[in-house]
């Protein structure tokens, strides 16, 4: 009989424990979408056109050209053979803007997710000239597309930084990247778009 209760505990305890890991590891977050920009991958973009935009992203690999400005490689594969897309610079037109909208019928079950993304801004001229990067993580339709949820101005540096943004959104939607020109050395990349679906319990890895 001891022996029998023993073994109930020990049981009771691995389902426990297998539960709460399946939990951490497993059920706690769904990808929803990615976009690596790489050839074959089932990333679905399009660019905005006029007059919701001046131009358009451009979908590069290696070194975007500008001396002082822009990656010398992508964010996945770290070489010149993987791709991303930026907004390359111009001196003379400078706030012109360029829309890129990523997915297509996106959803989340409760409403609530992540948005990864990695970007990629230097002016190595200076910190002042380079322009914006704003994401709209809830876009539904329409001209107006409201309050970017997430602003980055300057440069930041010559590296691929992460970004995330935790979020709510309900019905179907589609994720907005804009870019805005700054001054003179003012290319801004990104790369490795993943949106998580906070379904389970709210939280991810
Ligand atoms: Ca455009
Ligand atoms: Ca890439």
């Amino acid at each position: 009989m001891l022996l029998f209760v023993k073994q109930l505990y020990a049981i009771i305890i691995f389902v426990l424990l297998f539960s709460s890991w399946l939990i951490e590891n497993v059920l706690c977050y769904e990808q929803v979408f990615s976009c690596d920009f790489e050839t074959g991958s089932n990333c679905t973009f399009k660019q905005w056109y006029y007059p919701s935009d001046n131009f358009d992203w451009t979908q590069w690999q290696g070194s975007t050209g500008g001396a002082y400005s822009g990656p010398s490689s992508d964010h996945t594969y770290g070489n010149i053979s993987g791709n991303y897309m930026y907004t390359q610079s111009n001196a003379d037109k400078r706030g012109e803007n360029a829309i890129l909208q990523i997915g297509e019928k996106l959803k989340l079950s409760a409403g609530r997710g992540v948005l990864r993304f990695y970007y990629h801004m230097e002016d190595r001229d200076g910190p002042d000239s380079l322009g914006d990067l704003k994401v709209y993580g809830c876009y539904q339709g329409g001209r107006n597309i409201g309050e970017p949820m997430w602003t980055r101005s300057k440069s930041q540096g010559d590296k691929w930084l992460m970004a995330e943004i935790v979020y709510e959104c309900r019905g179907e939607f589609q994720v907005l990247f804009e870019g805005i020109r700054g001054t003179r050395d003012s290319d801004i990349a990104i790369d490795d778009i993943l949106l998580l679906d906070l379904s389970i319990d709210g939280r991810y890895i």
